[in-house]
């Protein structure tokens, strides 16, 4: 094993030896751990090649074209941005300097909404941190970069095998100018449901130390008590409480009087009263038409002293406009993604606006040829992802109709699929509208958005419609996501819960009306930090105790993996998805200065066990792995 164990060592294959490298290596002598990084590699990449990736439709390894990655080695440094405005000024003055700038200002989504609406939230880290110093260098008058949070935090550890703290310092140590942005869900954070209240401030208090700035609160039900906390704890850090109003309905509709312009105009200043420094209009599916954001903004700023942060999504093909518009209202920033990762369900193309306000008095100071590289990064990584897309090729204007968020689209189409809808697609989406009806017409936006999305699943699968629910409800069994909702798990919506359906759903129970987090039990971090050490035989960071208490299962089985396999953040996409080809050789960087060059020689024969042997060289030695066939 001890030459096992020095052959395979990072160093030695790399060549990064010298006569001192058995002492200084300790790790040589850890014969229980012969597993080395070279070997868990090979599992992976042996692993995927013969069985795939769950959700990845292709299984032979296409042949992409050349990243073309934007050269910036002219700019020493990048320029100054927001950030060192921000940590000059603090939370409050930044908030009147952004409030009293003539030029609107942008957040560049990409690295969040954007690939979260338009490819289920897949772009691996590597593929951001190898644009993230160009983006920092092309793009540094920025307002700020919205990278994290959403549904970014969850995914990469369940899907992508990657830690999400890792992405943020990693980006963090690439964009030293630019202000940094994530959603928040309020009393949700980065869940699908209330948690404790002093979890949401660990939380919050972990991820500005990490390097987020301006935190994007919202409730689900636009309910102000269940952003308080988060807005607390967001200015008690230091940082941007960027409070949210979510956007539904339609103030242009005399006949939707639900959430009319008096109903935003209050939220706004009640939003203003709990600290807010910014005011999000969250857009979340798109519906804000043109004319009614030129009302709503130009009504807010005579209603609230803040700067005005719009965020819409392009779904119908009005994007562009509503944002034109907005701007003429005096809008402060709009949220946009750079051109290939825009438009449809995801944010408006900075590219096509820059070009829209030319030559009028909101002309933009967004450097063209920095976005078009960008667009071209982007157009190219984009096609490792294609599995990820949505289908969807043009505008829909339909989602006027059901007012599904953009980044629900992609998700509920595979939800539909999953339980055997997938050519009942234009059922669930018509279904979703009047679920949202049958629900008293509430605000949809993760996780209310699920609840109704489940609802209008459930309906179509058992051929329910509003009646049959009101009629038969007593003896059917509801998803648990809709009972919890009706149960005031998620919060209260706006004019209360419809309350004979309510008393079908919750058959007996009674429903919470106080904030969830008020009657959850406090968290013993010190438990889970004992707990965690005990089970992953480590010292724990405080990033593995949140993640842990947000994701239990997801962050147990997502460190079996790391057990079996290694940092996976390390390989290409194309390799991470499909493995390798026969006579493939990739290069691997696992970490700086030390890299394993990888072959795949052979793919044995499947035994009757159901294994093949899969032949490599690692840095020209052989090496063979075996692999369980699961087709
Ligand atoms: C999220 O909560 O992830 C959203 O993007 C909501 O729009
Ligand atoms: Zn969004």
């Amino acid at each position: 094993p001890f030459l096992e164990n020095v052959t395979t060592h990072p160093d030695f294959l790399s060549g990064e030896y010298n006569t001192s490298f058995v002492d200084s290596s300790p790790e040589l002598f850890v014969f229980a751990k012969r597993r080395d990084r070279g070997t868990k590699l090979l599992n992976y990449i042996g692993n995927v090649t013969v069985n795939g990736f769950p959700g990845i439709s292709v299984k032979e390894k296409p042949a992409y074209d050349d990243i073309i990655i934007p050269n910036v080695n002219h700019i020493k440094n990048a320029e100054s941005g927001t950030k060192q405005l921000l940590d000059k000024l603090g939370a409050d003055e930044f908030s009147k300097w952004l409030k009293n700038q003539p030029n609107v200002l942008f957040t560049d989504t990409t690295f969040r909404d954007a690939h979260q609406s338009l490819l289920a939230t897949r772009i691996r880290s590597k593929d951001l941190i190898t644009v993230a110093e160009q983006t920092s260098k092309l793009l540094p008058n920025l307002f700020s970069m919205e990278m994290w949070g959403g549904a970014t935090f969850d995914v990469a550890y369940r899907f992508l095998n990657e830690d999400p703290w890792e992405r943020l310092l990693n980006l963090r140590e690439q964009v030293p100018n630019v202000l940094f942005q994530m959603l928040l869900r309020g009393s949700n954070a980065v869940g699908y449901k209330n948690y404790p209240d002093n979890l949401v401030k660990k939380f919050i208090e972990a991820s500005a130390q990490a390097g987020i700035d301006v935190f994007r609160i919202f409730d689900s039900l636009n309910w102000i008590k269940g952003m308080e906390v988060a807005i607390d704890a967001v200015r008690e850090s230091g940082k941007l409480a960027e409070a949210s109003i979510c956007y539904t309905g339609d103030i242009l509709d005399p006949t939707r009087t639900k959430y009319n312009l008096a109903y935003y105009k209050e939220l706004a200043k009640d939003l203003e009263s709990a600290g807010a420094h910014i005011l999000a209009i969250k857009d979340m599916a798109g519906l804000l038409k043109p004319q009614a954001a030129y009302t709503l903004i130009s009504e807010l700023k005579d209603t609230v002293d803040l700067p005005i942060h719009l965020h819409t999504h392009d779904t119908s093909g009005n994007g562009l406009y509503t944002y034109v518009k907005a701007i003429e209202a005096g809008v402060d920033v709009v949220d946009i993604a750079i051109g290939s990762m825009s438009g449809l369900t995801s944010q408006p193309s900075a590219n096509s606006l820059y070009y829209a306000l030319k030559g009028s008095n909101n002309e933009t100071n967004l450097n063209i040829n920095g976005l078009e590289q960008l667009s071209t990064y982007w157009e190219g990584v984009r096609k490792y992802y294609s599995s990820f897309e949505s289908g969807m090729v043009s505008p829909h204007t339909e989602v006027y109709q059901h007012e599904m968020p953009g980044g629900q689209y992609s998700n509920l189409k595979q939800q539909a699929k999953g339980v055997g809808l997938g050519d009942r697609f234009e059922e669930v989406k018509d279904m979703y509208g009047r679920v949202n009806q049958l629900f008293g017409d509430v605000v949809k936006v993760t996780p209310s958005s699920k609840v109704v999305g489940d609802m209008a699943l459930f309906m179509v699968q058992n051929n329910l419609d509003e009646d049959s629910v009101y009629e038969k409800g007593e003896h059917i069994d509801f998803p648990d996501s809709v009972i919890e909702f009706f149960e005031g798990k998620l919060g209260q919506p706006h004019g209360g819960f419809p309350k004979s359906l309510q008393r079908i759903i919750l058959k007996g129970r009674q429903p919470l009306t106080e904030r969830a987090g008020e009657s959850l039990k406090p968290i013993d971090f010190k438990d889970v930090e004992e707990y965690l050490f005990k089970t992953l035989n480590r010292q724990v960071t405080n990033f593995d105790i949140l993640a842990y208490c947000l994701y239990p299962k997801v962050f147990i089985d997502y460190q079996k993996n790391v057990e079996s396999y290694g940092d996976l953040s390390v390989l290409d996409t194309p390799s991470f998805f499909h493995g390798m080809r026969l006579d493939e050789e990739i290069k691997v960087d696992i970490e700086r200065g030390k890299t394993l060059i990888v072959k795949l020689v052979s793919i044995g024969q499947a035994q009757p066990d159901g294994t093949r042997v899969i032949y490599f060289e690692l840095n020209g030695q052989p090496r063979e792995i075996v692999v369980k066939d699961y087709s």
